[in-house]
């Protein structure tokens, strides 16, 4: 798969990057133990040379500079160690439990409806280095109700119609860092909705609608899949069944996601946590 080789290659590359590190200092340790002991060497040397001669001094010189190395020693040691511990908690992101997207013009994954209350949320977490990309999107199967998350220079923007009134929301910066997870929640309550990424939040307030159902978000039976980071390309030929046909047309996300939960109808108030349904992230 294209798509994981920049993430698994940055993160192979950070990964030999710590290990050429440790491998350097290692050498390092190795080159200064070699010194040490060519210096130890020399200072015999020195103190055979001397044996005749002034014993005292070089002896007290050769305790001296054993002590010298090895205290090096056991610094350099230290540091490098530390430098794998720091490599290991705070080096490369982890992509378990992640599927990876390769960005191309028919990668997508798909799973199954959401079908939000008023009292309902949807959430993910994604990963990349791209600023712009399709992350997520819904809808009624063409009418008015959908929504659509996508990643614009780095900031995730939500866009949404529940009621006949599309609206935005914008969180974030420089989310495209490729080494850290960013947290998307989408979550109505009642008229309010909000977008939150990684603790920041966003709401927009619906106006009373005229009649309470125009609230709700299509039908389970009418209702698209949710989509991540693209659509499957026969949509390009059928865009009335999209309420947001531009969708199609958006730069697919390159990148890695996770956890993806929905709060909706089906899931009883309960975070469910969704499987992949279908998932194509290459050209055939
Ligand atoms: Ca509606």
């Amino acid at each position: 798969m294209q798509q994981e080789k920049p993430l698994q290659t940055r993160h192979q590359v950070s990964e030999s990057e710590g290990e050429e590190e440790a491998a350097k200092e290692n050498d390092k340790d190795a080159l200064s133990e070699l010194e040490g002991r060519r210096r130890l060497q020399g200072a015999r040397g020195l103190q055979d040379d001397n044996i005749k001669g002034s014993l005292g001094p070089a002896i007290i010189q050769q305790h001296r500079q054993r002590q010298l190395f090895s205290h090096r020693r056991k610094r350099r040691r230290l540091w490098s160690m530390l430098g794998v511990w720091l490599l290991l908690a705070f080096g490369a992101p982890s992509l378990a439990d992640a599927f990876v997207l390769e960005g191309s013009q028919t990668s997508y994954a798909q799973f199954r409806k959401w079908l939000p209350t008023t009292n309902s949320s949807i959430e993910f977490e994604f990963l990349t280095d791209q600023p712009n990309g399709i992350l997520l999107y819904t809808d009624d199967g063409g009418y008015y109700d959908f929504i659509e998350v996508k990643l614009v220079e780095g900031t995730v923007r939500l866009r949404f119609n529940f009621d006949r009134e599309p609206k935005v929301l914008t969180v974030g910066q420089n989310l495209n860092d490729g080494r850290t997870w960013h947290k998307v929640i989408i979550a109505r309550n009642g008229l309010e909705t909000a977008l939150t990424v990684d603790q920041i939040r966003a709401t927009a307030q619906l106006p009373k609608p005229k009649r309470p159902e125009d609230l709700n978000f299509g039908n389970i039976t009418l209702n698209s899949y949710v989509y991540v980071g693209g659509l499957p390309s026969w949509y390009t030929t059928r865009l009335s069944n999209l309420a947001l046909p531009s969708v199609v047309f958006e730069p697919r996300f390159q990148g890695a996601i996770r956890n993806l939960v929905y709060v909706d109808e089906g899931s009883e108030a309960k975070p469910r946590r969704q499987e992949v349904m279908a998932y194509r992230v290459r050209e055939r």
